[in-house]
């Protein structure tokens, strides 16, 4: 792939809004970009979607640099390439840290795309040409205010609303939003708040005919999920305990999961995200692309991936507009009626904004292949 020249750049974005979990609120993103470029002046796009915190997972910013750096940008610059599909192997030497290797391949799987000058979505298989999008919305200081703000993203077009809860709060939200919203595709996401303690608590959810329940359990956990999924109707969705094909092959067979979340950084690449998309199309178990926070070029990335067959249900995908004042990317990305369109143009489709990006950027590193 004539791999000459990676450049790192660290970012730091102002969310419009913050964003709160059950684990924590951020209203700054932190985050790094990676730019590979060829011997033709061609350049690939990558975006680390670790927090700057490691209350989602163990990775940081800070780690993920350390890994780029230090371990991953030496091993792509020594190897020859033919195909993106290659990096995964590459980089198994490496455990886990899985976002900064998603960082990485995802730049080398744009270079790819634009080298072959085909849309990334085709390159991964994608059949789509427009994408179904949700939105995630964070906790909310009262229920009238998530009442108002879920109404204000339904006139906007989004096709399914995902809410988070935490314990104690969950009754009031969820009751709250069905009695305004009867009809509306909801699910809710608890990112690991509760026990199976809770199960009593949990079951009393099934009367709010939720899409799913995303990740109720440890984020560790497939064992517990398997015995909770056994006393639940709302299917279960695991997000932030499946990291490879073979975490979501042991959850499918174990009964942990009925629908997995997708998450490109979660699972070390898009070339792990297809192999989950693959076995989950053959066990007719249906996926959905997660979401970051992401400014745009991880936003384009998760785009691409979404376009393959088995994303049958609505991602957390939303437009540039719902997080960024200013995205980093031309054109936004932007959501008419419910949907984007699958960009039709070499690579991501989306060109990086550089006069944005530097306005963004705190820092700045540049690797060149020797010799
Ligand atoms: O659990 O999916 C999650 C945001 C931060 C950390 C974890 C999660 C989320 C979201 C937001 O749900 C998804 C998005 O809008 O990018
Ligand atoms: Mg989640």
């Amino acid at each position: 792939m004539d791999i000459r020249e990676i450049i790192v750049r660290r970012m730091k974005m102002k969310m419009k809004q913050p964003f709160t979990t059950s684990f924590g609120t951020m209203q700054d993103k932190h985050f790094l970009l990676i730019e590979i470029k060829d011997g033709s002046g061609r350049s690939g796009w990558g975006e680390s979607v670790a927090f700057d915190a490691p209350w989602y997972s163990e990775e940081t910013v800070e780690t993920n640099w350390h890994m780029i750096r230090d371990f991953l940008i030496p091993i792509l610059l020594d190897a020859d390439l033919a195909h993106p599909d290659e990096v995964s192997g590459l980089f198994s030497p490496i455990r886990k840290n899985n976002m900064a290797k998603a960082a990485v391949e995802g730049a080398v799987w744009d270079l790819y795309a634009k080298q072959q000058g085909m849309p990334l979505a085709k390159a991964l298989g994608g059949t789509r040409q427009q994408i179904e999008v949700g939105i995630s919305i964070g906790i909310q200081q009262s229920v009238e205010e998530l009442t108002e703000v879920v109404r204000q993203h339904l006139q906007e077009g989004y096709k399914r609303i995902k809410v988070k809860i935490k314990p104690g709060k969950e009754i009031e939200i969820l009751s709250a939003l069905r009695q305004s919203f009867p009809d509306i595709a909801l699910m809710a996401d608890a990112n690991s708040a509760y026990t199976l303690a809770d199960t009593a608590l949990l079951q009393r959810l099934d009367e709010f005919n939720l899409m799913m329940i995303e990740q109720p359990l440890a984020s560790d956990d497939i064992i517990d999920h398997a015995i909770l999924q056994n006393d639940l109707k709302t299917p279960i969705c695991l997000d932030e305990s499946i990291h490879s094909l073979e975490d979501a092959r042991k959850a499918v067979e174990l009964g942990s999961t009925k629908i997995i979340n997708i998450k490109i950084g979660r699972v070390g690449g898009l070339t792990e995200a297809k192999k989950i998309h693959d076995y989950c199309m053959e066990k007719g178990i249906p996926v959905w692309c997660g979401g970051m926070l992401e400014a745009g070029i991880g936003r384009a990335h998760n785009i691409a991936l979404t376009s393959l067959p088995n994303f049958i249900l609505p991602g957390d995908t939303a437009a540039s507009s719902r997080y960024w004042e200013k995205d980093i990317i031309q054109p936004e990305v932007v959501m008419e009626d419910g949907y984007i369109n699958v960009p039709d143009v070499p690579g991501i489709g989306y060109e990086p904004d550089i006069e944005s990006i530097d306005r963004f950027m705190t820092d700045k590193w540049t690797f060149r292949k020797e010799g």
